[in-house]
């Protein structure tokens, strides 16, 4: 069984959204490729979903500028732009995706007092969303990752894939991610091939599907 798993393709991640990644709506096209011709079994959409006041915001912190690191938990946070508030435009998955092709709509990021840049679990390690239970069940044995933002939510959620689901094949499709800077994405891609995570393109995935056939 092959998965594919779009990770915060929101209208906030891209373009004139609260948190916007450089480029991120350019992901979009290739996600729906993927979708109609990457031979995928089931497609997961990850959906960023903040209560108004999430402890991730600058907002929430006396005097904090979007941007710089603070505290949560007394773990050290990156603080964000106000997004993906639960209901508002800025939290919708984006219009031009395919949405008629996504079996599931894993959300994240609910708690206020953690955040979750994993589809799998929350940053502290503690709650799990339960994906890795959803695809056990369903048998999968490879997972194709993709989405926004490289650097943040893409990365974690592969590498705790990797740690969640041993047995299960993981890759990072390259040109379907777009990430918020360049050394983190630098960093992110070197950090997810030292775990075992193999980076292909989106021509490879569709070309093996039609070798495949
Ligand atoms: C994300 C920062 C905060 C992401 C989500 O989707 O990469 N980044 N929340
Ligand atoms: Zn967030």
């Amino acid at each position: 069984m092959k998965c594919l798993l779009l990770i915060d393709i929101q209208n906030g991640f891209c373009p004139g959204g609260n948190l916007a990644v450089p480029d991120g709506d350019a992901v979009v096209p290739v996600a729906n490729r993927l979708m109609a011709e990457g031979g995928y079994d089931l497609v997961v959409a990850s959906q960023d979903w903040h209560p108004a006041d999430h402890g991730s915001f600058a907002s929430q912190h006396e005097g904090a500028v979007p941007f710089t690191m603070g505290t949560l938990k007394g773990q050290p946070q990156m603080l964000w732009p106000d997004h993906c508030v639960q209901g508002t435009q800025d939290a919708a998955l984006r219009p031009d995706l395919d949405l008629t092709r996504i079996d599931m709509i894993q959300q994240k990021g609910l708690d206020r007092t953690v955040d979750s840049y994993s589809a799998f679990r929350d940053n502290d390690r503690t709650a799990v969303t339960g994906l890795s239970n959803w695809l056990s069940a369903r048998g999968v044995t490879r997972l194709d990752l993709c989405g926004l933002a490289t650097d943040y939510c893409v990365k974690f959620s592969a590498l705790d894939a990797r740690t969640m689901l041993p047995a299960v094949q993981i890759r990072f499709i390259e040109d379907a991610s777009r990430g918020i800077d360049p050394a983190g994405v630098r960093r992110a891609i070197d950090e997810m091939t030292a775990s075992g995570i193999v980076v292909v393109t989106s021509d490879r995935v569709v070309g093996e599907t039609r070798a495949a056939t």
